[in-house]
């Protein structure tokens, strides 16, 4: 065989080799722990040039920065910050919701001064019994805004029968999700959801055909290290909270960013990045969330790249099946929120968010909060299944599936309440 016609083969076998193991089914990935490769986690606790982070302060103003722009470089992409001339507009407030028990409002934040320019809807309910402002949950997609009467965001990833493939979730079970709502509230909590529909659709398809392009409507001109959709949702969030600072309803300074899956990769992140959020919380946020992608666990770096490739930035693609390359993992992405408190929550039959890989990325990151002299997780040992346990790094196994369960909500309460004096 010419050399030219083995180098044709080898790039046939290839492509045929990731086309399979890419489009397969779930089911075809790894869950077996005996099966996760040795591997060894950049240390949260040394500069990239090798110098040890030994006190707050070093940590503080050169480590954290640091991991901050490996983040964007390598994973999630840079944004510009917040833009000139944005604006808010209270477009609805109504104070008969839930039997009187809440206010609606409707909040349209426009991101530039022109009034058709770029914009989205958040919704916030707030509880009618409060005595001053209030702290505030946030979040993506956490209750269906269409509905008069909210359910919360319980959307389950079902797997369908026939073709035994996992149905992505785009709507909500309308299940008892609004007493969780009325809890929320009845505890003194305000709850706000933006939908990524306004500005960054959650599709393949139109997900360009959105704020994207006012970020950078050239094509040719995106940086490799360009923020895509998860980068934009995190910004959103961020806006959402400079609407929170002009509110004298909410307390800006006690806001709880919280998001299931796709939407706690995002919160992560939005968390990492924007100090102002108080409280953050990843519910079964798996990979490219808060599961260590070097583990090769359930969903890999290949796959969520392939499938959702407008999610992370280009640059993310260099680490398709080259996880130990990355120069982060993910529980650098936790260490990041500290000293403020986190919450990891995972799922037991939530394979291929990887469960032990999350809980591994908050064990990762307790040195960090040790160093900034707080309690972190305290414990190496995943706990019992419904075991809350941790200080300002919370973490819980709780039994079920892939979901943002009423459990889930209770513990967040539980957590919040906890850290955040009312
Ligand atoms: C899956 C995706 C996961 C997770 C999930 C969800 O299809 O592979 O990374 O984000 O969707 O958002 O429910």
């Amino acid at each position: 065989m010419s050399t030219t016609a083995f180098y044709l083969l080898v790039l046939a076998l290839t492509v045929m080799a990731a086309g399979t193991s890419l489009e397969a089914d779930a089911e075809d990935f790894n869950y077996d722990e005996s099966k996760v490769p040795a591997y060894k986690l950049p240390d949260s606790l040394v500069m990239q040039d090798g110098t040890p982070v030994q006190d707050a302060e070093t940590w503080t103003t050169q480590r954290r920065p640091e991991l901050l722009e490996l983040f964007r470089e390598h994973v999630y992409g840079r944004l510009p910050g917040r833009p000139e001339g944005m604006h808010f507009e209270v477009a609805e407030e109504d104070s008969q919701m839930l039997g009187g028990k809440a206010t609606r409002k409707k909040i349209v934040i426009h991101f530039s001064d022109q009034p058709d320019g770029p914009k989205l809807t958040a919704v916030s309910y707030l509880p009618n019994k409060r005595s001053g402002p209030v702290p505030m949950f946030v979040g993506l997609r956490l209750f269906d805004r269409n509905l008069e009467y909210p359910a919360a965001g319980r959307h389950v990833t079902s797997r369908d029968a026939e073709t035994k493939k996992n149905v992505v979730p785009t709507g909500f079970e309308k299940l008892p999700g609004e007493k969780v709502i009325e809890t929320i509230l009845d505890q003194g909590y305000g709850i706000t959801s933006l939908d990524p529909a306004d500005f960054v659709p959650d599709d393949k398809e139109t997900w360009d055909e959105s704020l994207i392009q006012w970020f950078e409507p050239e094509k040719e001109k995106r940086a490799p290290d360009m923020g895509k959709a998860i980068a934009s949702w995190a910004w959103a969030l961020s806006r959402t909270l400079d609407y929170f600072e002009t509110d004298k309803d909410v307390d800006a300074k006690r806001v709880i960013v919280v998001g299931h899956s796709r939407m706690g990769k995002t919160a992560l992140w939005a968390g990492a990045q924007d100090e102002r959020f108080a409280i953050v919380i990843s519910n079964n946020s798996g990979c490219g969330g808060a599961a260590l992608s070097r583990r090769i666990f359930g969903e890999t770096v290949a796959r969520i790249n392939t499938v959702f490739p407008f999610w992370f930035c280009d640059n993310f693609r260099r680490y398709n099946g080259r996880e130990s390359d990355l120069p982060v993992d993910q529980h650098e992405l936790v260490a990041l929120v500290a000293p403020r408190p986190v919450y990891i929550a995972s799922a037991e039959e939530d394979g291929w968010a990887d469960p032990q890989g999350e809980f591994l990325s908050a064990v990762g990151a307790d040195p960090v909060y040790q160093l900034l002299g707080v309690e972190g997780l305290g414990t190496a040992t995943l706990p019992r299944v419904n075991q809350p346990i941790g200080g300002h790094i919370g973490y819980h196994l709780r039994v079920g599936q892939h979901a943002l369960a009423d459990y889930d909500w209770l513990r967040y309460l539980d957590f919040a309440d906890r850290h955040l004096s009312k």
